[in-house]
């Protein structure tokens, strides 16, 4: 069973009599689609971008104290720390669709928690599809969200109909709209708008609560669309360079079940993005993306089928590092003196696999 109709109504009522929301939301896609959507919902409030871990924790409690809500809402993250609920009095409402908090949900009065597979856990649905269920607004922030997450949304007929130039010709799945079409490059302007300082994608992510059409953007038709489309220029010249040098790679090694990538730059990651990409283009290879950063590598592995996390946990023995993640996507984080070590091992285990 889908999450019911009256919950999604008491979230719509919760936001509908807001006068102060405070958003809290992943710096994602999909946590910024969700927030874009609910705060031109409320026509109120502030947003405030959680970029560095997956909890929101106790250092966002000055967020509170500095802007008095009259209601939070937190988008799009797997988990909030005790202490920041115990000191908040404040209605919250949260919703996510990663492993459910129901213990967490229990605990807290105040808190009213909405997570899809809380009624089914094969339902992990975005939290942009919620929102855009509560909302009921801006369709193509709420497609763009959805897509960017691993997820054709229901309403994506809807959104054919509207923005028929925006959609591809014919498509089967995810990956025929995750790459190469106006979708995919929406999703490429928000997630690089999201990187750099946090002024900078403040900035951006203002903006772009702003737009009102893709169009906007696309077309560059008004000058916050023209400021969003900017600075997606400016760093996508850098991550077609390293697509490139990715795509170079691979034509080097075609008898290797790994594809190898590894980069150096100091101001910008896009590990994660190349790592999707990489996967899709190439499904029947391992994908192995790492920047090289503070004496570590940080690394992105993808696979289509076979299971990563104890590859990476047995690859890491007897390296300095951490790593750890979903059955076909995990981080991995090695200091760079053991890379050779680490490197051996992982596509040793990686060869037995696939044998
Ligand atoms: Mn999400």
């Amino acid at each position: 069973m889908a999450i019911p109709e009256e919950i999604l109504e008491k979230a719509r009522n919760a936001l509908t009599h807001a006068a102060r929301p405070l958003f809290f939301h992943d710096d994602d896609p999909d946590g910024t689609c969700s927030f874009v959507i609910l705060y031109q919902f409320c026509k109120e409030g502030s947003g405030v971008a959680i970029k560095t871990s997956p909890v929101l924790t106790k250092e966002y409690l000055r967020k509170v104290d500095e802007y008095s809500p009259d209601l939070i809402v937190v988008l799009d993250k797997p988990k909030i720390d005790d202490e920041f609920l115990q000191a908040v009095k404040t209605p919250i409402v949260w919703i996510d669709h990663h492993e459910p908090q129901i213990e967490t949900a229990k605990r807290f009065p105040n808190l009213f928690y909405i997570n899809p597979r809380i009624w089914d856990d094969a339902d992990n649905r975005p939290t942009s599809y919620w929102s855009y269920r509560i909302a009921k607004n801006n369709l193509w922030i709420a497609t763009v969200g959805s897509v960017a997450d691993w997820h054709v949304p229901d309403y994506i007929d809807e959104f054919a109909k509207t923005y028929p130039d925006l959609m591809p010709e014919s498509y089967t799945g995810i990956t025929d709209l995750y790459l190469d079409t106006p979708i995919a490059k929406l999703i490429r302007v928000i997630q690089f708008n999201l990187k750099g300082s946090t002024t900078e994608a403040r900035k951006s992510v203002i903006t772009l609560t702003r737009i009102e059409s893709p169009y906007e953007i696309l077309q560059q038709t008004t000058s916050r669309g023209r400021f969003l489309w900017k600075k997606y220029e400016r760093l996508a010249a850098g991550y077609d360079r390293m697509l490139a040098e990715a795509k170079a790679t691979a034509a080097e090694t075609p008898e290797s079940n790994i594809l190898k990538y590894l980069y150096t730059d100091d101001s910008m990651t896009f590990t994660s993005e190349l790592s999707n990409e990489l996967l899709i283009r190439y499904p029947n290879r391992i994908i192995l993306v790492g920047r090289k950063h503070d004496g570590n590598v940080k690394c992105s592995t993808r696979s289509k089928d076979i299971e990563m996390p104890t590859i990476v946990t047995e690859s890491l023995k007897g390296c300095e590092g951490y790593g750890g993640g979903h059955r076909n996507a995990c981080g991995i984080v090695v200091a760079e003196k053991d890379w050779d070590t680490f490197y051996a091992k992982f596509s040793e285990l990686v060869d037995k696999a696939l044998q």
